[in-house]
């Protein structure tokens, strides 16, 4: 399989996360692009967005919430708790709501990130104030949250979005108030597979 990504992107991140965990990487093979210029990314996905994974047969899988779920059931993972109907359901709605939680996090974090980057004079100061808006919201909610114990995909979101942020925005300073997510994200940050897949700027 081929995935699609960016060192700097939180959702790329996601994915490279569930595969190291699952012992999925001889499977996997990480190919390193720019979005806003690579060919590649726009034939295999029309939203021109990474990640995205390409199959064995062909066939391509996005967007991030898809890669991961496909990822957790090749490797017998337990990142996105199951349904029954003998059991309580509560588990899956918890994971992908905070993944969805998450997951905007992210997208508030690249839009202002894209935003800053645009010409002077073509740069939006409202549509920025609004990302900013999104994102002390989004922190300030996560500050009130309790974590699972055993990670799910939710837990997996969420440390990749606050990672981006200090990749991005590091002077934000959004530790200092919110003591409690910064512990909990900080010993998070420690697993292997976060140490492995670091954010940083492509080469
Ligand atoms: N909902 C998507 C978001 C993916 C996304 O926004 N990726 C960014 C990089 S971090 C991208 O490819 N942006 C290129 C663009 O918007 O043109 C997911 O979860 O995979």
């Amino acid at each position: 399989m081929k995935l699609y990504m960016n060192p700097a992107s939180p959702f790329s991140r996601k994915a490279r996360v569930i595969a190291r965990e699952l012992n999925l990487m001889a499977l996997v093979e990480e190919i390193a692009v720019n979005p806003a210029t690579s060919e590649e990314v726009r034939r295999v996905n029309p939203l021109g967005k990474i990640p995205a994974l390409i199959l064995d047969d062909g066939s391509a899988l996005f967007d991030s919430p898809v890669i991961c779920e496909y990822l957790n059931d090749l490797g017998g993972g337990k990142f996105f708790p199951g349904m029954s109907l003998l059991r309580e359901n509560s588990g899956r709605w918890r994971a992908l709501g905070l993944q969805a939680l998450g997951d905007g996090l992210a997208d508030a974090a690249v839009a202002r990130n894209y935003e800053l980057r645009r010409p002077e004079g073509e740069k939006s100061a409202a549509f920025v104030a609004k990302q900013e808006t999104v994102i002390a919201r989004s922190l300030d909610a996560l500050e009130a949250m309790r974590f699972a114990k055993v990670p799910t995909i939710g837990e997996v979101a969420v440390a990749c979005a606050v990672g981006y942020l200090d990749l991005r925005w590091p002077e934000l300073g959004w530790r200092a108030a919110r003591p409690h997510l910064a512990a909990w994200y900080d010993e998070f940050a420690k697993f292997p597979s976060m140490v492995a897949t670091a954010p940083a700027n492509l080469a």
